[in-house]
């Protein structure tokens, strides 16, 4: 133990203290990464039948699932190939590692999480072969995905935080069985159009899936990767008491915050409650003073790449601006999911989007970065609002006409300045007066149309 530091202790109890730390707070934006051996068919069908792509191996294998994906295999592949034929295939041949930190750091986002081992057991990390070689070393593309990811971010580090996601459990495994719960631990695998059991590729034998493979896994990408979040998914049996009381201790030495989700599964059936609530497309969210995160793809329904949707269906730039610019004033974080290909390219449409959106959220970064939501917030109607210790912004969600009338009783009072924030006119003093209660702004027209996705405004103290 360091004297004087606090310390954690492997009960639930005592990770449960622990809270998002204040930089994790600050960062509001994330890009969320789902990559992996399900990017090969990146299929996920499309309109009322679309789910999330990187679920093709669930999907596949039922033949009443709405997705049809039983049926499009057996149509597109044929009975013979099984899904870890497809590893032969996540060949990253066109990834550029720097290519993806730069978009990210264009999209404006201060940390990012790509799936270091979703439900179909495939790791992109290394680790020892009694712990598992399934994984992107022992098998094709027979690279260190996340090393080479993580070493490209360091361009941007400081600033730009690193995550892993980590599924706890995994479909397959054999050694998961034992736990095995719904979908999850229905292994060994098997071709479902002959029934017969198909190896799991890279499996190697242990005594219990919890001690040699699951809390070993997330050591290794607290340690060895240094990730500063752990994005837990899918929870169930777990010793993620032992692994966060470990990892947060070290990290007090280290003088870093680390921080993990509400997803690290319990222990003997005790919760462990992680430090923030991660929302998962959720059509209506609320202001909670206990800090949150919002993901979703850019996908209308898909965290990983589905070939089949239209362009037009993924979030433009107006509405991720105005997603961010809602959740934050909620108090959450916005962590938004981008789906490569299997080849290591981003579909442009994404790019061209997050980018677009990124201009915006640079230039209007003093009334997102650090900020904290409004205690009275979020805002009524199309107004939201963000503070500092000496600021107080106003954001309007849609072009605003020649006044606007503040709805809500913002802390404004007569001769405070306000100015615009970002756009061309960005510092410019706007007209400002209180008309009994409430707060109006006087925006001429080179004012509205100097801006676009969300106009704010700040009062300064
Ligand atoms: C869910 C997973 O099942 C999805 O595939 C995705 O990873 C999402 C972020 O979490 O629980």
């Amino acid at each position: 133990a360091t004297y004087g530091l606090p310390s954690y202790s492997p009960n639930p109890e005592s990770v449960n203290a622990h809270e998002s730390p204040d930089w994790f707070k600050g960062a509001k934006y994330g890009i969320f990464i789902h990559w992996g051996v399900y990017s090969v068919p990146a299929y996920g069908n499309t309109g009322k039948n679309e789910s999330y792509a990187e679920w093709y191996w669930d999907h596949q294998i039922n033949p009443e699932d709405p997705t049809m994906t039983y049926q499009y295999h057996l149509e597109k592949y044929g009975a013979d190939v099984v899904y870890d034929d497809f590893i032969a295939n996540f060949t990253v041949s066109n990834w550029d590692p720097k290519e993806w930190v730069d978009l990210i750091n264009d999209a404006g986002a201060r940390y990012f999480v790509p799936t270091t081992k979703h439900h179909e057991g495939f790791a992109l990390f290394d680790m020892p072969s009694n712990v598992s070689e399934r994984n992107s070393i022992k098998q094709v593309p027979h690279r260190d995905l996340i090393k080479e990811l993580f070493d490209a971010a360091k361009k941007y580090q400081p600033q730009l935080h690193r995550g892993t996601y980590f599924s706890l459990p995994e479909w397959f495994n054999p050694a998961y069985s034992k736990y095995a719960n719904g979908q999850f631990g229905v292994g060994p695998p098997r071709n479902p159009y002959t029934n017969k059991t198909v190896p799991y590729t890279g499996f190697v034998e242990v005594d219990d899936f919890l001690t040699d493979i699951q809390l070993p896994q997330m050591n290794i990408l607290a340690y060895d990767y240094d990730t500063d979040i752990m994005w837990c998914d899918i929870g169930g049996p777990s010793l993620s008491d032992d692994f966060a009381a470990s990892w947060l201790n070290h990290a007090l030495q280290q003088n870093r915050q680390v921080t993990f989700n509400d997803r690290c599964g319990s222990v003997n059936g005790v919760a462990i409650n992680g430090d923030y609530a991660t929302p998962e497309y959720a059509s209506t969210t609320s202001l909670s003073p206990q800090h949150w995160e919002a993901c979703r793809g850019m996908d209308p329904f898909s965290f990983g790449y589905n070939y089949m949707t239209p362009d037009s269906d993924y979030l433009n730039a107006s509405s991720i601006v105005t997603t961010l610019v809602d959740i934050i004033s909620k108090n959450g974080n916005l962590l938004l999911d981008i789906g490569p290909k299997a080849d290591g390219t981003i579909a442009s449409i994404m790019q061209t989007n997050l980018r677009a959106a990124g201009e915006w959220i640079r230039a209007h970064g003093e009334s997102i970065f650090d900020t904290k939501y409004w205690p009275n917030g979020p805002g009524s109607g199309n107004f939201r609002y963000t503070t500092t210790n000496d600021a107080f912004y106003i954001h309007y969600l849609v072009k605003p006409g020649d006044s606007l009338t503040v709805p809500d009783a913002v802390p404004y009072l007569p001769g405070d300045k306000v100015t615009v924030v970002g756009g061309s006119e960005n510092g410019v003093v706007v007209d400002s007066r209180l008309v009994g209660q409430n707060l109006v702004l006087s925006i001429p027209e080179d004012i509205s149309s100097a801006d676009n996705y969300t106009w704010t405004f700040k009062i300064s103290y």
